[in-house]
């Protein structure tokens, strides 16, 4: 689910997020690109405008292209504006705030998985609401329909009302509704017919059902698969039935999203579940937040963002930035580099939170690197005296091994820490030569991997970390990809 929808927006930010400056016309040009990418996904043609024109509205403001990760604002005003899209920030759950008995209402068109979600959801109400609950199926046009309900209500230990043949649905809701109160059921799950498509005797059946039992709550089951047409079919049902929220069902599979993006909007209901399975228990709770961060591709890149603006401080980066102006950097500089990566929770914690995290976890992992890592630099940089620190050139073979000594590594690991520093001066030097000052200093102030990622993002730690620090990750490690540096540094590492 999601995925191609969330390759393209990758590569569209991407390329955002590759610059250090942005005009407006780059970030309406990306727009174009994300409308494109929305309408291949099935949403809706007027969810996607409106999207679009609230993204942009709010992207080309000044304060966004001028502030210094142009490109990360953006991704952050998409993000936010795709929570807002899917529902807002609190969702909520199912309402059983009202006289018991509680009435439940499913309607959705055939398939879409109306009596698998009853089930679940009378399986949640025991778990997880503490409640009794009553199950019964209206479903007299399919045969065998009533038996299937009763078969997962045994499954999920959930009485289910006795079928009696020949019934007709209203006079079923009726003898529900006098069950449960018998019962003292708390809530009663009404699963209905579906048909194939919308037509009025579906429509009349199910008003006459809600007009006898009043459910506190009607919620349409939308299988993510039907795209475009699931739509229609939501602007039917909340043209008939008073809707109080929707259930997608399927999210488990591959369907391209338009669905879920559209409904939204399209009924003017929460999304209050998200059916992840055949199994009785896979439905979650709808959290839009979560969705919109797993369609960006981010491990949670909004509070990395946050995070790194709380814990970068503002003069350390403008000191650093003027220091590089002026080419230097020395190994008290690449120290505070490695502090900040530290302070923002060390380097399992970053990988999990970058954008395309699943790669970078992955050769985490495989490179047995951890935080110790850092800690060993920090402290060999430690061990050094200040003149030492300030010109690493003084560092001969008996210094090295008293630096070693010190801080409690080897002189390899001294010497792979200035060649790091090495590194990362040749690369400040020669980016100062091509005059591209604006970006680097952008990706050191509060910048790094195009933006959000402090001291990962430089160019040292790119060129230093990726080639000459197999302890931190080797080429194919965390450190930046060259793909979403600014293009003056992405030439100088290919250079390399
Ligand atoms: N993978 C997956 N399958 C699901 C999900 N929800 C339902 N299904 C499957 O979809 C099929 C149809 O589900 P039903 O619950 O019978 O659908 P329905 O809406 O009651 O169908 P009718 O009563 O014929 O209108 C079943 O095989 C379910 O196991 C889900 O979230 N994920
Ligand atoms: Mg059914």
């Amino acid at each position: 689910m999601f995925d191609n929808l969330s390759d393209r927006l990758g590569g569209v930010f991407d390329k955002l997020k590759g610059r250090g400056a942005l005009k407006e016309q780059d970030v309406r040009d990306a727009m174009r690109e994300v409308r494109i990418a929305l309408l291949e996904a099935d949403v809706a043609l007027p969810v996607a405008r409106r999207f679009i024109d609230a993204v942009t509205e709010k992207a080309v403001g000044q304060d966004v292209l001028r502030s210094i990760t142009p490109g990360q604002q953006v991704v952050k005003i998409v993000h936010d504006e795709l929570v807002e899209m899917l529902g807002g920030a609190d969702t909520p759950g199912l309402d059983l705030d009202a006289k018991p008995p509680v009435v439940i209402m499913m309607v959705g068109l055939q398939g879409s998985g109306k009596t698998t979600t009853t089930a679940k959801l009378g399986k949640l109400i025991r778990e997880k609401h503490g409640k009794k609950a009553l199950m019964a199926s209206l479903d007299v046009n399919r045969p065998a329909a009533q038996e299937q309900l009763a078969v997962l209500g045994t499954q999920v230990d959930v009485a289910t009302l006795p079928i009696v043949a020949g019934q007709q649905p209203v006079d079923i809701a009726r003898r529900a509704m006098e069950a449960a109160r018998l019962q003292n059921a708390d809530v009663l799950l009404l699963d209905t017919a579906g048909r194939l498509h919308v037509d009025e005797a579906l429509m009349a059946e199910m008003k006459a059902v809600a007009g006898v039992s009043t459910p506190h709550e009607v919620l349409l089951v939308v299988d993510s698969l039907t795209g475009q047409d699931a739509v229609n079919v939501a602007q039917s049902f909340s043209g008939e039935v008073p809707l109080t929220g929707v259930i997608l069902t399927r999210m488990d599979g591959d369907a391209r999203g338009g669905a879920a993006l559209s409904m939204r909007h399209v009924t003017g209901k929460p999304i209050k579940f998200a059916g992840t399975g055949e199994k009785l228990d896979a439905i979650e709770a709808f959290h839009p937040s979560r969705v919109a961060d797993r369609i960006l591709g981010m491990g949670d890149v909004v509070s990395l963002v946050e995070k790194a603006a709380a814990t970068i401080k503002e003069a350390d980066a403008e000191a650093l930035a003027k220091r590089m102006a002026k080419g230097q950097f020395d190994l008290n500089d690449l120290r505070m580099q490695l502090q900040q990566m530290q302070s923002m929770g060390g380097l399992g914690m970053l990988a999990g939170m970058m954008p395309g995290m699943k790669k970078a976890k992955a050769a985490l992992a495989a490179s047995n690197m951890d935080d110790k890592v850092l800690v060993h630099m920090d402290a060999i940089i430690g061990s050094m005296t200040a003149k030492e620190r300030a010109r690493p050139e003084l560092m001969n073979a008996k210094r090295k091994k008293r630096v070693a000594a010190g801080s409690g590594t080897d002189v390899q690991a001294v010497n792979k820490v200035l060649k790091m520093h090495q590194e990362m001066g040749r690369a400040m030097k020669q980016i100062k030569k091509m005059g591209g000052l604006k970006g680097l200093g952008a990706l050191f102030g509060k910048g790094g991997l195009g933006g959000a990622m402090p001291g990962l993002g430089g160019p040292g730690m790119g060129a230093g970390m990726g080639g000459n620090m197999p302890g931190l990750g080797g080429p194919k490690g965390p450190s930046v990809d060259p793909d979403t540096l600014p293009p003056d540094l992405r030439d100088l590492l290919n250079k390399k």
